[in-house]
C-alpha cells in the first residue's frame, strides 16, 4: 500500500495537507488536514456587535465581502433590522465584483497550471509581447532539465500535460491579463466598499457609500471590461480544458449532495435559490439540521453542536483520533458539497429559468452531460459559467440602484437576541451565528464554505466531501500526486477561512 502526501498543497489559500492511501493505482482513502488554528470566534466574545463585520472580514483577504455581509445579516436578524433596496443592490454589486475577482483568481492563478505545460513558452516563436517577455524570463531561469525552477510556476508536478501550443500559450497569456482584470474587479468593489480588500462601508442596516450617476457609470465601464475577459478568455479556456482533459469529467465526483443558502438579495428573495440536493430533487433548507462535529478536530470534547449554541472551541492537540483544525459540518448527519457547482445544481433543480436556460447551452458547448457536472472538470465549468451569469446580472443591479437614494437604515443595538446571517461566498455556503448578551457578543460561530468541503471525518467516521471525492482517483506514481492536486484544487480551497 503506497501513500501520496501533498504538504503543503500549494496555489491555494491557507495551509492544507492531503494524505491518500493508494492500492492498485487508485486512491482508496484520503484525509484532509487543516494545519493551523486561528480563533476568530473566541476573540469576538464580549465585544460590541458592530466590531463583528470589521473583524470577521479579516478571516480572509479573498472573500472579506462575504464575511462582512454574513456578519451584518446576523446582526440584522438579531436586532430586527431591514436593508433598503439601494443597500441590497449595492451589496450585490460589491459581492458580485468579489466573486468575479475570486473565480478568475482561482482558474488562472491557482488551478489552471495543473493543466498547462509551462515549458511550451520555450518554443514560442510568435510576436506577442507578453509571451515574449515570459519566454525571455523563462530562458533566463531555465535549468538543465528544461524545468522552470521559479515561482509562480512551482512546485510543478510531473504529468500528462496536453502538448497543445495554442492551449498552453493562450492560458499563459491570459494568466498575465487576468492579473489586470482582477485589479479591475477590485476597483469595482472599492467603488462601493471604499477600499479592497476589507471594505469600510458594509454595516448592519445597509451600505454607507454615496452613489451618483458618475460612480455607477465608472462601475459599469469596469464591469464591461471584466465581462469581455470572461467571455473572450475564461469561458473559452474552460471549454478547451474540457476538450483536452475529458477524463476529468468522471474524476472527483464526490458525495453528490449539494447545499446552497441562496445569494444576491433582489426584491423579496435571493436570485440564486437556497436548497439542498440529495438524490430526491430540490429540497428546502432546514437550518435546524446543521451541526458541527468536533470528534476528529483538535478541539476539546467530541461535540455535535448547532452553531447557535456551540461551545467556543478550545484547542487540544493531543486528542486521540484528531487530525485536523477544521470541524466537520454536517446537514442531517451527512456531509454536503458547497460552492459554485452546488449553487448551479440547486438552481437547476429549483428550475430558476435565468440559470437553467443558459446552463443547457453552456453544457452543450462544453460537451458535458448534466450528470458529469459533479466532477473535477464540472467544478471548473460551473465556476466559469457562474462568473458569466453574475457579470451579466450585475448590469441589472446597476440599473436598480437609484443614485443618491438612501442605502442604509439606522441601527439600534439590542440587549439580547439570536441571529443568523446566511450568504453564499464565492466558495460556497457561509453562515455566521450570533448571540447577544447585555448588548455585547455572547457567542459567535462561523460555518465556512471550505469547512464544509474540506471537513475531516465525523464521529461516525464518515469522510468529508473532498476526502470522498479523492477515493477512486487513478494515480500514476511518476506524477507524484498531480491527479490528487487536480481534484483538490477544483474545490477552490481556502483553509484560512476554513479554520477561522
Ligand atoms: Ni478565504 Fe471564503 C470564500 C468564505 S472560503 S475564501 O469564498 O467564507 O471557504
Amino acid at each position: 500500500m503506497a501513500k501520496i502526501v501533498l504538504d503543503p498543497v500549494t496555489r491555494i489559500e491557507g495551509h492544507l495537507r492531503i494524505e491518500t492511501q493508494v492500492a492498485a493505482g487508485r486512491v482508496t482513502e484520503a484525509w484532509s488536514k487543516g494545519e493551523m488554528f486561528r480563533g476568530f470566534e473566541a476573540l469576538l466574545q464580549g465585544r460590541d456587535p458592530l466590531d463583528a463585520p470589521v473583524i470577521t472580514q479579516r478571516i480572509c483577504g479573498v472573500c472579506p465581502i462575504s464575511h462582512a455581509l454574513s456578519s451584518c445579516k446576523a446582526i440584522e436578524s438579531a436586532t430586527g433590522l431591514n436593508v433598503p433596496a439601494n443597500g441590497r443592490y449595492l451589496r450585490n454589486l460589491i459581492l458580485g465584483a468579489n466573486y468575479l475577482q475570486s473565480h478568475i483568481l482561482h482558474f488562472y492563478h491557482l488551478s489552471a497550471l495543473d493543466f498547462v505545460h509551462v515549458e511550451a513558452l520555450l518554443d514560442y516563436s510568435g510576436r506577442d509581447p507578453v509571451l515574449l517577455d515570459l519566454k525571455h524570463w523563462a530562458q533566463s531561469e531555465l535549468n538543465t532539465n528544461r524545468v522552470l525552477p521559479v515561482a509562480p510556476f512551482l512546485p510543478k508536478l510531473p504529468g500528462d500535460y496536453a502538448q497543445n501550443a495554442q492551449w498552453n500559450l493562450g492560458a499563459l497569456s491570459n494568466y498575465v491579463e487576468a492579473l489586470d482584470i482582477r485589479r479591475e474587479a477590485h476597483r469595482m468593489a472599492a467603488l462601493v466598499g471604499g477600499k479592497m480588500p476589507h471594505a469600510a462601508t458594509l454595516v448592519p442596516g445597509g451600505v454607507t457609500c454615496a452613489t451618483d450617476a458618475d460612480m455607477l457609470e465608472d462601475f459599469r465601464s469596469r464591469l464591461r471590461r471584466v465581462r469581455r475577459f470572461i467571455e473572450r478568455c475564461y469561458i473559452p479556456d474552460v471549454l478547451q480544458a474540457a476538450r483536452l482533459y475529458p477524463e476529468y469529467a468522471t474524476v472527483g465526483r464526490g458525495v453528490a449532495r449539494f447545499l446552497s443558502y441562496g445569494v444576491f438579495d433582489e426584491e423579496s428573495t435571493t436570485w440564486m435559490p437556497a436548497g439542498t440536493l440529495n438524490g430526491r430533487g430540490h429540497e428546502r433548507l432546514d437550518l435546524s439540521l446543521i451541526h458541527e462535529d468536533t470528534t476528529t478536530g483538535f478541539y476539546r470534547g467530541n461535540h455535535k453542536s448547532h452553531p447557535q449554541n456551540a461551545p467556543s472551541p478550545i484547542p487540544q492537540t493531543d486528542k486521540p483520533r484528531a487530525y485536523s483544525w477544521l470541524k466537520a459540518p454536517r446537514y442531517n448527519g451527512l456531509s454536503y458539497e458547497v460552492g459554485p457547482l452546488a449553487r448551479i445544481m440547486v438552481a437547476a433543480a429549483a428550475g430558476e429559468p435565468s440559470i437553467v436556460d443558459p446552463l443547457t447551452d453552456f453544457l452543450r458547448e462544453a460537451r458535458l452531460g448534466q450528470d458529469q457536472l459533479a466532477s473535477t472538470l464540472g467544478r471548473h465549468a460551473a465556476r466559469a459559467f457562474e462568473a458569466q451569469l453574475i457579470a451579466a446580472r450585475m448590469e441589472n443591479w446597476l440599473d436598480a440602484v437609484t443614485p443618491g437614494a438612501p442605502a442604509i437604515l439606522p441601527y439600534q443595538n439590542s440587549d439580547a437576541g439570536n441571529g443568523v446571517g446566511l450568504i453564499e461566498a464565492p466558495r460556497g455556503a457561509l453562515g455566521h451565528w450570533i448571540s447577544l448578551k447585555s448588548g455585547r457578543i455572547g457567542s459567535y460561530q462561523c460555518i465556512v464554505p471550505s469547512t464544509w468541503n474540506f471537513s475531516p471525518r465525523d464521529g461516525d467516521q464518515n469522510p468529508g466531501p473532498v476526502e470522498s471525492a479523492l477515493v477512486g482517483t487513478a494515480v500514476n506514481p511518476e506524477f507524484k500526486g498531480l491527479e490528487v492536486a487536480r481534484v483538490v484544487r477544483s474545490f477552490d480551497p481556502c483553509i484560512a477561512c476554513a479554520v477561522h
